[in-house]
């Protein structure tokens, strides 16, 4: 491959251009550094450009999900829905990259390989392969002729996003299925149609549950290969009241305060209630729920202060939502297989339109592969329980190494050579889920031992960002050229994040927070389950101490 004749210099290189990315840019530019994004798409966005499944849209409110850096952007962006679909938070993101003059520092078709830090002069050297459109004259359309680029950078911000890596479990036989497999966090950009089709979906996580209505309405039949029930809650999304914007509007900065105060980040509109569920009546359980029910969305959880925490306040959470999955379904052994029966909320809670309803159409087939693994892909479909199922398209809604799957494709070494493969080899270590000890002048934005999978978004992103940039102006005005957290600091993190999982009902199932949807993954919790308004203040109170628990160079 031919290698670009001079090393790239700049103080800072972004590895992704998903929101993350774009804000992070954006900061830097605010401190006067010369930075620049390299991502492997063709376009910004991130998770928005890849899952351009049917269906797919954000599950946080719009008016929430949405940057607040900017007064003038929060005021003059029209989002169209309750919750924005995928096309609207895509033109989101490439608004943002024009409006703010990003994309001449933003290197596409572009991938990161590796990166190693250089004790010698304390800076980061960075390979990426970027993959240059073939000359006209030479190879086929599409095809790309590789380049490999060096960068020095002194600054290395991975905003890959914690759900970027797709998981395609390793199904026999997956090679020598005739027909296009199609990964919903992958999804081809030109449009798919499923018109006369059979298609089989495996998998019921968030992009199942949003993606299995309209394939089901297009196709001539579908099955739905599910392997854990899930609870679905009602999105109850609509176009957005205009006089709801004028109010969010007229006060954004009030609003977003009030959010910054939940747990979640978001849903200042609906807090949750200081009640246990333990000290109502039945009646009085159920009017609760099911007002929470008729707002749509995570609210329900918000029933009660403890449906988190305690498993007979959840258990309650949890009966309501069979009850109404009873009441929708008419098939009842269809009912029976789609009833969950973990902790309603230990996996990421769906929020939904019609998924239940969509079982009760003719072309709808649900096959249940928990007691009998699917065993086999063929060239027509699938075999499972000792059944074979013909299909024309597979869709695999089998979500994402999450957290940790993209950094652990790279050739990543800190100091001493110490891959991160070594370093996480028993899990992800981290220091306030924003660093790496060994790592210096590292800095991971929404990984693991942050808030971030359980916190709006956006609001984790700029608080990272921002954390990250107060950081970098405290190192420059001290003149230190690098920072790194000690393994001290890291061990007391760790300590902090598996703590909080144990306060919480999140250990009780086996979701992607924890690992478990990958096979060989250690079993740690990733994200911090303590709130975002403590953990914003832990993390404060670390730079309010010159950054405690980092050594600087
Ligand atoms: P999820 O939530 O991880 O869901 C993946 C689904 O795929 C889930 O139903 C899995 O079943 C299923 N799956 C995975 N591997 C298999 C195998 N081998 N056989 C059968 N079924 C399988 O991913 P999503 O993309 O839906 O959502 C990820 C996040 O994106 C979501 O939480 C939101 O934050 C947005 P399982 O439950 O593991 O039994």
């Amino acid at each position: 491959m031919p290698i670009e004749p001079n090393p790239r210099t700049i103080d800072m290189l972004i590895v992704g251009a998903g929101f993350s990315g774009l804000c992070m840019l954006h900061k830097a530019r605010q401190l006067g550094l010369s930075a620049k994004v390299v991502e492997a798409a063709a376009g910004v966005g991130g998770t928005w450009y890849h899952n351009c499944y049917p269906g797919a849209r954000v599950d946080v409110e719009s008016m929430e999900y949405s940057f607040q850096f900017s007064e003038a952007l929060q005021q003059e962006w029209q989002w169209t829905e309750r919750y924005s679909p995928q096309p609207e938070l895509l033109k989101y993101a490439n608004h943002i990259a024009d409006r703010f003059d990003m994309r001449r520092d933003i290197e596409l078709n572009s991938r990161v390989t590796g990166a190693t830090f250089d004790e010698s002069d304390q800076r980061w050297k960075i390979v990426a392969t970027h993959g240059k459109p073939a000359a006209p004259s030479g190879g086929r359309p599409g095809q790309h002729e590789d380049v490999l680029q060096n960068w020095s950078a002194q600054f290395l911000i991975m905003a890959c996003g914690p759900l970027s890596s797709p998981n395609t479990p390793s199904f026999k036989g997956l090679e020598t299925f005739e027909g296009p497999v199609l990964h919903t966090a992958r999804w081809p950009h030109h449009s798919v149609d499923f018109a006369g089709q059979k298609v089989g979906v495996i998998g019921t996580g968030s992009s199942g549950v949003q993606s299995i209505p309209l394939i089901a309405a297009q196709a001539s039949h579908l099955t739905v290969f599910q392997r854990t029930a899930t609870y679905v809650v009602p999105a109850r999304n609509a176009a957005l009241d205009p006089t709801y914007v004028a109010a969010v509007k007229a006060d954004y900065v009030g609003f977003r305060a009030r959010s910054k105060q939940m747990r979640t980040g978001f849903g200042s509109d609906f807090p949750p209630r200081d009640v246990s569920a333990l000290e109502v009546d039945a009646q009085e359980r159920e009017t609760q729920l099911e007002a929470r029910w008729k707002i749509g969305g995570f609210h329900l959880l918000g029933a009660f202060r403890d449906i988190m925490t305690n498993e007979e306040a959840n258990g309650y959470a949890a009966q309501f939502v069979r009850d109404k999955i009873q009441k929708v379904v008419k098939n009842p052994a269809t009912a029976k297989l789609l009833l969950p029966d973990q902790i309603i909320g230990c996996k990421r809670l769906c929020v939904g339109t019609d998924y239940y309803e969509t079982y009760n159409r003719d072309n709808v087939e649900l096959v249940d592969v928990s007691q009998a693994p699917i065993e086999a892909l063929t060239p027509k479909g699938l075999m499972t329980g000792g059944r074979h199922y013909a299909f024309d398209t597979l869709v695999l809604a089998t979500g994402f190494d999450a957290m940790t799957g993209t950094l652990m494709k790279l050739d990543l070494q800190g100091l001493g050579g110490v891959s991160i493969q070594e370093k996480w080899k028993a899990g992800p270590l981290n220091y306030l889920g924003l660093t790496i000890a060994g790592f210096p002048n590292f800095f991971n934005i929404a990984g693991p031992g942050s808030t971030s999978a359980f916190t709006l978004g956006t609001l984790a992103i700029e608080h990272h960002v921002n954390w990250i940039a107060d950081c970098i102006q405290f190192m420059k005005a001290k003149n230190y050229l690098s920072a790194v957290a000690t393994e001290e600091a890291e061990q007391a993190w760790v300590a902090y994040v598996d703590k909080a999982a144990h306060r919480s009902l999140l250990l009780g199932c086996n979701s992607w927070y924890l690992g478990a949807n990958i096979a060989g993954k250690p079993r740690q919790f990733m994200p911090l389950a303590a709130g975002f308004p403590s953990y914003a203040k832990r993390c404060a109170e670390v730079a309010g101490k010159d950054y405690e628990g980092f050594s600087f160079t």
